[in-house]
């Protein structure tokens, strides 16, 4: 990404680049000082403006705006700038304080990662769409628009939206039914719904927010008021998801957990038409912890844990199922493809001169997850029981 600074403060400007030199994805800060050198100076992603330069008050914005910038306004004329016409042409606003400048780096950051967020905008009247698509494209999302509940569930079904902006008096399907039908597929957190409303009817928002909705905005609204709402709203999602993240993977091993064989496992277990599973267990660990220590047992899961994930494709599961029991769900994959996989594991373990083997259980028939995972484990079962170190699949 790519940022130009334009302000006769060289101070502050400086000040402002060391800042923001900090964030990774900046490739380029610029730095200018007159509205002369702007021209001809468009190629950047992002312009962070000083109102008042030495040879324009406001003229440098106006610019930008008919090149279809996006800028951001930092000055100490808040009052002014406010009355001027040059407020509407502008993604945002900063006072140059130490205050503001937290804002506008936590602005800048959202802002890049808005980039790779999909929204959909779902409104009947064609001024509210623009609107929305105008103000939520300033702070870098992509926007989709659909005019009624039936075009807004054809886009979710064809694009990879993360969230919804819906009104809710809608023609052919309204924005209740709409909700509701949403959360037939998605939850709360797959897919959050932000419902936009005139009316200040609030037991009926209470209702939108029991049947599904995450949160609701008030029609008309203010540019900052929404911009500031829907980011903030972004960032508790971002943070939500990070944590969620941490609650699915194992700190020993570092590959999936419990917690995900049971929350996320089995939605995308349904995916897919053709599927494995595969249940590996560790032979005769309780002697390596005995042998060398209970520590030494440690770096052995983790080894273990290694190998699997680098014999297996991208797109394969790897879960710690139990102590040094491991769960792999292959999506697309038949038994037989399985396998090969696993007899790479006990290949990379014989070639690293690792002195323990393990015994696995293969399964690719059954309707349900739990009966899959019941038959591999048989399986494995039927592998520890003739001998261990081998792989069952019948
Ligand atoms: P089998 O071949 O029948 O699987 O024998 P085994 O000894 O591997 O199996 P058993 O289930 O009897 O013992 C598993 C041992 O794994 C017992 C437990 O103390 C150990 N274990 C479980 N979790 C951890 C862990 O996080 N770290 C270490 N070091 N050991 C663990
Ligand atoms: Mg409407
Ligand atoms: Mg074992
Ligand atoms: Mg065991």
């Amino acid at each position: 990404m790519k940022i130009l600074i334009v302000e006769d403060n060289t101070s502050f400007a400086t000040f402002l680049k060391k800042r923001l030199d900090k964030l990774s994805f900046i490739s380029h800060i610029d730095i200018i000082s007159t509205f002369k050198d702007l021209k001809n100076k468009l190629d950047y992603d992002l312009f962070i403006v000083d109102f008042i330069l030495k040879d324009a008050k406001g003229e440098q914005i106006n610019y930008l705006f008919e090149n279809e910038k996006k800028v951001i306004v930092i000055t100490n004329y808040e009052k002014e700038f406010l009355e001027s016409e040059f407020k509407s042409y502008v993604i945002d606003y900063v006072i140059k304080d130490e205050i503001s400048i937290d804002y506008l780096v936590r602005f800048i950051k959202r802002f890049y990662k808005n980039h790779y967020i999909n929204v959909l905008v779902v409104d009947d009247m064609a001024f509210i769409r623009n609107t929305l698509n105008l103000y939520l494209s300033k702070i870098g999302l992509n926007v989709y628009l659909a005019q009624n509940g039936k075009e807004a569930l054809d886009i979710l079904e064809k694009e990879k939206i993360d969230f919804v902006i819906s009104d809710i008096e809608m023609p052919i399907i309204d924005g209740e039914k709409f909700v509701k039908e949403i959360r037939k597929k998605y939850s709360l957190n797959e897919l959050p719904v932000v419902i936009i409303s005139a009316t200040n009817d609030k037991e009926k928002l209470i209702k939108l927010l029991k049947i599904g909705c995450n949160d609701y905005l008030f029609k008309p609204f203010l540019k900052e008021e929404l911009i500031i709402r829907i980011n903030n709203f972004l960032d508790v999602y971002d943070s939500f998801m990070s944590v969620k993240k941490k609650l699915e993977i194992d700190s020993l091993t570092n590959v999936k957990n419990r917690f995900f064989l049971e929350n996320s496992l089995p939605e995308m277990f349904d995916l897919y038409s053709k599927k494995s599973i595969a249940m590996l267990d560790i032979d005769f660990f309780k002697k390596i912890n005995d042998t060398y220590g209970h520590q030494y047992g440690d770096k052995i899961l983790k080894d273990f844990a290694d190998i699997i994930k680098k014999s297996i494709r991208k797109t394969d599961i790897v879960i710690r199922y139990g102590g040094e029991e491991f769960l792999v769900f292959f999506p697309n994959t038949l038994k037989k493809e399985a396998l090969i996989a696993l007899l790479k594991i006990k290949k990379k373990l014989k070639e690293n001169d690792y002195k323990y083997t393990f015994s696995a259980g293969i399964a690719d028939e059954g309707s349900n997850l739990e009966e899959i995972i019941e038959l591999a484990d048989k399986r494995l079962y039927k592998a520890k029981s003739s001998g261990r170190d081998k792989i069952v699949i019948e």
